[in-house]
């Protein structure tokens, strides 16, 4: 194709999700023109491809949405916790009112990107062969766009169905009455086992890990509440709080360590935190001292094992569920929200087989083989998660400016100028990825916060009528000097957990996420537009 029929936009993001959308709103209203490829069919990010059975977020209404007030204004959710079939009704809502539509192809699977130097352009190319310059390139895909299967032997084999939960088939899955094989424990194997326990005939989840849950207190709202809510400044309040904390969220750390409370002060904040409240308060609304100290970290994991032996009859159960000695600080990989886990993986027809001990040896055409025996399914449901953070960018064929692609850049180890861009790859940014608070934060208050950065960014870009704008290599070795002593300084290396790679056989294992807050990270980044693009280099019109 001759490169005068190929479009030309200013803006490319990739992805339609909470990023992609939150960024064409406000670079159009800039002046710049915005095309969106998506991969799926409809928009909504995450909640396109993990429609399983139970998925659902774990950030409080209202912060788990855009943060604007128009359209919050109109659109009510129902739950406290929200489900990804009203994520999906409020993604086509904001489509409508913001007419996303017009600027978004969908069915378009990105696979390649080169920075045209004459240009001064991204050339992007999609599966199906469709090409678009773009001046400006912005992957906004997340950080859980590229699954992981772990490569049992015989998978192949097996005769019966096989579900990975971040491809849910559209259409749902009937497993009333199945015997079904459940493989993870994360956010999303607990949210799969506590929904389908009750329906199928028999549960045996394959567990390697036990995860340590936190109760949802998931419950309906009520509308009248909400809109008076809305009506009282409730709303805008929620949202400001997530500027001023550690994740994001609308709570933070106790300025307290925890042996400074008497046994009994600690047992009753502990209570309020994980029964009364429920959600992640427990983890980051807790003793500031939890994330860093072993001592006071074991009295948070005890407090959480005596609640959960609580809701646990069955003894042998209860040592894999909630094991006198933990295998890993508590919170160091992320506790998940549940409603009714406990209960039901207690249930006669669901057990557990510890893989620790009785590996999957090999799956057969009829199901699972391990030391234990041979487990008969119809079904096996493989719930083990992605190649998280760094796994979304490197799996696209971006080439940068020395040749190399975005893996080659991180062959001896991640590198980002602070979360969000990399010298060698000018005018590309990147949303909720790699080396940013991403997974130590609610989603949306991230990318909301990192599109205001590219918002102002680009009214810089206008203003000097910048063409090209590069992260600089000082720029990179600093921030990922801070990033690797931010997470030295807590307890998180220790698990083995996606927050480093370690899910991963042979990966490098690695801090992915910056830990030292989500206040600190805006702030450098604004430091670096406040202080005359400080860590960059740019080029305008007339230099280029
Ligand atoms: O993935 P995970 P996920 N053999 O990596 C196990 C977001 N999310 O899809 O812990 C056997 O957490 C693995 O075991 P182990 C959210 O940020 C949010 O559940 O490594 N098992 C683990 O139990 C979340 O945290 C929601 O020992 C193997 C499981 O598979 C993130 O996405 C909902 C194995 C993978 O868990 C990822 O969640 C869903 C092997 N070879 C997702 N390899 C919300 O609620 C891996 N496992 C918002």
């Amino acid at each position: 194709m001759g490169s005068q029929q190929i479009e030309e936009v200013d803006v490319l993001l990739v992805g339609a999700g909470f990023s992609s959308f939150t960024l064409l709103n406000r670079l159009r209203k800039l002046g710049f023109s915005v095309r969106i490829f998506e991969k799926g069919s409809a928009a909504s990010g995450v909640w396109w491809w993990n429609c399983y059975p139970g998925a659902r977020v774990d950030t409080d209404t209202p912060i788990y949405q855009l943060f604007d007030k128009e359209l919050w204004e109109d659109f009510t959710f129902t739950e406290r916790y929200v489900g990804w079939k009203e994520l999906r009704r409020y993604f086509d809502y904001v489509e409508k009112k913001w007419n996303v539509r017009d600027h978004t192809s969908f069915n378009m699977n990105v696979d390649s990107a080169v920075f045209d130097e004459s240009r001064q352009q991204w050339l992007v190319e999609c599966a199906d062969g469709t090409e678009i310059y773009a001046r400006w390139f912005i992957p906004c895909i997340g950080f859980a766009s590229k699954r992981y299967t772990p490569p049992f032997p015989g998978l192949g084999n097996f005769k019966g169905d096989i579900y990975h939960t971040a491809v849910w088939p559209q259409h749902g899955v009937n497993l009333k009455g199945k015997r079904v094989a459940e493989i993870g424990t994360g956010a999303s194997g607990i949210q799969v086992i506590q929904e389908i326990g009750p329906v199928v005939k028999e549960l045996t989840v394959f567990m390697r890990t036990p995860n340590m849950c936190l109760p949802m207190n998931q419950r309906k709202l009520d509308p009248k509440e909400e809109e008076e809510k809305k009506k009282s400044g409730w709303y805008e309040r929620e949202m400001e709080k997530t500027r001023h904390t550690f994740a994001g969220f609308t709570y933070d750390f106790v300025q307290r360590n925890t042996f400074d409370d008497t046994p009994e002060e600690r047992e009753k904040f502990y209570h309020n935190l994980m029964v009364d409240h429920g959600g992640f308060m427990f983890w980051l609304a807790t003793y500031k001292d939890m994330l860093f100290d072993l001592k006071a970290n074991e009295q948070a994991y005890n407090f959480w094992r005596r609640q959960v032996l609580k809701r646990i009859t069955d003894p042998k159960k209860q040592e894999l569920l909630a094991p006198k000695v933990p295998p890993h600080p508590w919170g160091t990989k992320r506790p998940s929200l549940e409603q009714r886990f406990y209960e039901v993986i207690d249930q006669p027809n669901v057990s557990i087989v510890d893989i620790n001990k009785s590996p999957i040896e090999e799956v057969t055409a009829t199901g699972l083989k391990t030391k234990e025996g041979h487990v008969e399914v119809d079904v096996i449901i493989l719930a083990t998660g992605f190649d998280s953070v760094t796994g979304s960018l490197a799996q696209l064929n971006i080439q940068g400016t020395k040749g190399g692609t975005i893996a080659d850049h991180w062959k001896d180890g991640t590198r980002t100028a602070m979360g969000i861009a990399m010298p060698e790859f000018p005018n590309m940014f990147f949303l909720y990825g790699p080396q940013a608070p991403t997974a130590f934060s609610s989603g949306p208050s991230c990318t909301q916060f990192q599109a205001e950065w590219v918002e102002r960014t680009f009214q810089m870009i206008k203003d000097k009528g910048i063409t090209r704008l590069e992260a600089t290599q000082e720029s990179e070795d600093d921030w990922c000097k801070r990033l690797r002593e931010e997470w030295d300084a807590t307890l998180f290396p220790m698990a083995k957990s996606w927050y480093q790679g370690a899910n991963i056989p042979g990966r490098k294992v690695e801090p992915l996420n910056w830990a030292g807050g989500m206040v600190e990270y805006v702030a450098t980044l604004n430091r670096s537009l406040d202080n005359d693009l400080q860590g960059w280099k740019y080029a305008t019109a007339v230099q280029s």
